[in-house]
């Protein structure tokens, strides 16, 4: 049985990742951060499965800063994969948080090969990059050659971390690989990124559970995939006999706008008389024409991904809607913290 090590195993991604891989029969390892509520709640499905909790899938505490515990935990798993998913990885907030981004995606990224180097039986590493990296590209689609342009305190912390990936595994032999992910949702995603927020408020608003919505900038354009596509790809970049870098992306371009048109159809609505922009969520800077090529992926790894746009907004706003009606029967409008 293969064994894998995820850090930000109760993230999206993260948890996507540890379906995936106990599907797939490996044993997993998660890495969380002691916090004062204990509910993760997109684990809850494999806590309760007695097969699975402390028998194939183990939890550790550590923080991304606390080296010895981090080392510790890598020698007595003694992995064959680690996913590095952790990190700050909301852009809007690396602007007035851009230390805090910058220690733990970039220099997070850099202390965690420093304990690979020294460990006896290395496992091999994956690097969630980022379409952040071409902030403002001078062309379009990018792929794994595009130049970086990071627009955002987020982005150069990406750009310094996926050069140091490759660093290390031009200099010490390490096997680690960059995944180049473009947005990639679900109705796991936190509920600050655009997609998951959008579509829960046209659910809530049409079940009268809230009045309106405030967004920032609707023109900003984004290339959208379904998350569970993007995390298949981490684990295929990782089965290969050279390590490389790979972009994963659909090749599409679509507006905020444009998702809110989707997301408000998908419920029934006009979304011009729900929906307010307010000038103080717009960022300091805006990424341009981000939209990626897979071909790389596609032809090595036989990656293509599975969802169209409008499935894939239909599907997050379908289960909003599903789980607020539930919540609602169940007498609870509360909003539910899934992390
Ligand atoms: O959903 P977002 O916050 O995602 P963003 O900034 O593109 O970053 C995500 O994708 C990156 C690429 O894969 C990752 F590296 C990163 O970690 C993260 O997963 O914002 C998308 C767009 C932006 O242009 C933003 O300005 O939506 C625009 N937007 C408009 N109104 C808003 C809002 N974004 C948020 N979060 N909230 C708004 O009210």
């Amino acid at each position: 049985m293969k064994r894998a090590l995820i850090t930000g195993i109760t993230g999206q991604d993260g948890s996507y990742l540890a379906d995936y891989l106990l599907k797939n029969d490996y044993e997993v390892h998660g890495v969380v951060r002691r916090t004062s509520s204990l509910e993760r709640s997109r684990l809850a499905h494999l806590f309760k499965n007695p097969d699975i909790y402390n028998k194939r899938l183990f939890l550790h505490y550590a923080d991304l800063e606390d080296i010895t515990a981090l080392r510790r935990i890598f020698l007595s798993v003694q992995a064959d994969e680690l996913y590095h998913l952790a990190g700050q990885s909301h852009v809007g907030l690396s602007f007035p948080m851009a230390e805090m981004t910058c220690d733990l995606t970039a220099i997070g990224t850099l202390r965690l090969l420093e304990i690979m180097r020294d460990m006896p039986g290395k496992p091999r590493l994956f690097h969630p990059s980022s379409s952040e990296l071409f902030g403002q590209p001078k062309s379009s689609p990018q792929n794994e050659d595009t130049p970086y342009l990071p627009t955002s305190p987020y982005g150069c912390a990406k750009a310094f971390a996926t050069q140091i990936v490759k660093v290390y595994r031009d200099c010490y032999g390490l096997f680690a690989c960059n995944g180049i992910m473009y947005n990639h949702e679900s109705p796991r995603r936190g509920e600050n990124f655009v997609s998951r927020k959008i579509c829960r408020a046209a659910a809530a608003i049409k079940l009268g559970l809230q009045a309106k919505l405030v967004l920032g900038n609707l023109d900003a354009e984004r290339d959208w995939g379904y998350a569970p596509d993007y995390v298949r790809g981490m684990w295929l970049s990782l089965q290969q006999q050279k390590a490389d870098d790979y972009l994963f992306a659909t090749g599409e371009t679509h507006s905020v706008r444009e998702l809110v048109e989707l997301a408000f159809k998908a419920v029934d609505l006009e979304w011009e008389s729900h929906v307010e922009v307010d000038t103080a969520l717009f960022r300091p800077s805006e990424p341009l024409r981000l939209v990626g090529d897979a071909s790389k992926a596609k032809r090595e790894l036989g990656w293509t991904p599975s969802c169209s746009f409008q499935e894939l907004i239909n599907l997050i706003t379908r289960a909003e809607f599903d789980e607020l009606q539930q919540l609602g029967s169940e007498g609870d409008n509360s909003r539910r913290n899934r992390t």
